[in-house]
């Protein structure tokens, strides 16, 4: 599902990075899934027949061995466009998987196990997370599980000390049964990893601390925020069949101010119908730091937020109806610096600075089929401050208005047009004039001839 997808490496300046960073080998493992036409034959623009199907087609009688989550063998899971590789690996050595999950429509949960769907009581390899997202973790963390919405990257070093086979796969362990709510979750095998050599014990470290950030990466834990705003999303329950929202509003939790009650509270939602396009749901000022509260609703987690251009940290969850920290129970820690996050049940709040960039940023569900059907919206940022009044998005009688810069852009339109038109009309009443005082001159050229004759 999904398409085209890719990825690029961009390395850190040597400067960025501790010097045995780049001792290991790297390998890039990019996962992406296909339908088949059984599942979802209208929203899913590839239709993956199948194997069975195209076995009757072909002739051909060899068994592909494919495990499939159910009878139906709906899905086929790719590793960098292949099914189901092999990676060979020595014993004790360890590897750096950067890896990323272009899987439009699913949650990862990667793990490392003996047998595929196996028990977990006995992990035959360490995993070391390293970086989120492209953005190296404050210090390495030894997990069981990397979770991963669609459109994360994880990078990990890989270090299995006994030789065997073993496979790297997304598990749907019973033990997360509150993982994802709108997703079916079900095993599937990502890559073989057939390690030789000789037992090894130990663990290779690396030391993320030394690595000297770039100033938009400086810990906002305790910085002064400039503006709170939030966002959630909804998967419609009435309207257009398949219709997705995604809402844009003021932080009312902390302003202690009710939603249901307050106009200035409430969403501004985009469901990617008859949006005006002049209207800003929400207007950053450059240089300063803003904090944004991801609303999840429901009682266990569904979709998540992707934010182009600056990386956000997280920096604080509150439970939702459910009780649960879902973010640090299964996703992360608090600090994280990342691009994607899912939007738990509760108050997920990340902060970021409006580093360099002005202009339209886009924020969107990364489940392909949410984003699509209109769980996407753009906030702008801007050089000096707007004239809209704290918190910067202007409602008239709970109806947002376009802001005051569009106001201040028109009127410098209509002064530009007004300056135009007297410059004009100057213009012609010069040209106008010119051409009376040669009509005049000509004609009086010819008077005293004229008058010569009389
Ligand atoms: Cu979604």
């Amino acid at each position: 599902m999904g398409g085209l997808a890719g990825a690029i490496i961009v390395n850190p300046t040597d400067s960025y990075v501790p010097p045995n960073l780049f001792n290991y080998t790297r390998q890039l493992l990019l996962f992406s899934h296909f339908l088949t036409d059984t599942l979802n034959p209208t929203n899913d623009p590839l239709k993956v027949h199948t194997y069975t199907s195209l076995r009757g087609w072909t002739g051909d009688s060899v068994n592909p061995q494919v495990s499939w989550y159910n009878t139906n063998q709906q899905d086929v899971y790719m590793t960098n466009g292949q099914f189901q590789p092999t990676y060979n690996m020595v014993a004790g050595q360890p590897i750096i998987f950067d890896m990323l999950n272009a899987v439009g429509d699913h949650n990862l949960e990667i793990q490392i196990m003996s047998t595929v769907g196996g028990s977990t009581s006995s992990l035959p390899c360490t995993i070391t997370l390293l970086a989120m997202d492209g953005i190296y973790l404050a210090k390495s963390r030894v997990v069981t599980m990397i979770a991963m919405v669609p459109g994360t990257r994880m990078s990990a070093m890989v270090q299995c000390n006994n030789p065997g086979t073993y496979y790297l796969q997304s598990y749907a362990s019973s033990d997360r049964t509150d993982f994802a709510s709108n997703m079916v979750r079900y095993n599937q095998l990502l890559l073989n990893l057939v390690v030789t050599g000789t037992a090894s014990s130990g663990l290779a470290t690396i030391d993320l601390t030394k690595i000297t950030r770039p100033s938009y990466l400086t810990d906002l834990q305790n910085a002064k925020v400039d503006h709170h705003w939030e966002t959630n999303q909804n998967l419609r329950t009435s309207g257009p069949s398949g219709d997705a929202s995604l809402g844009i509003g003021r932080e009312c939790s902390s302003l202690g101010l009710d939603p249901t009650i307050n106009l200035n509270c409430q969403y501004v939602v985009f469901n990617g119908h008859g949006y005006p396009l002049s209207i800003q749901r929400h207007i950053g000022v450059l240089g300063t730091i803003e904090q944004l509260s991801i609303i999840g609703a429901g009682t266990t987690p569904a979709h998540n937020i992707h934010v182009h251009v600056n990386h956000f940290q997280v920096t604080s969850f509150g439970q939702g109806a459910g009780g649960v920290n879902y973010y640090t129970k299964y996703w992360g820690e608090i600090g994280d610096w990342r691009d994607t996050v899912p939007a738990n049940p509760g108050n997920t709040s990340v902060r970021y600075p409006l580093n360099s960039f002005t202009g339209d940023i886009i924020m969107h569900c990364h489940i392909l089929m949410h984003e699509d059907e209109g769980m996407m919206a753009s906030f702008l940022v801007v050089d000096k401050g707007s004239a809209c009044t704290w918190p910067d998005i202007c409602y008239t009688n709970g109806t947002v208005t376009a802001n005051a810069l569009y106001s201040n852009t028109n009127v410098g339109l209509i002064v530009g047009v007004v300056l135009g038109s007297v410059a004009l009309l100057i213009g012609v009443a010069i040209t106008i004039a010119i051409v009376s005082i040669i009509i005049v001159l000509i004609v009086r050229k010819r008077e005293p001839t004229k008058q010569t004759g009389l």
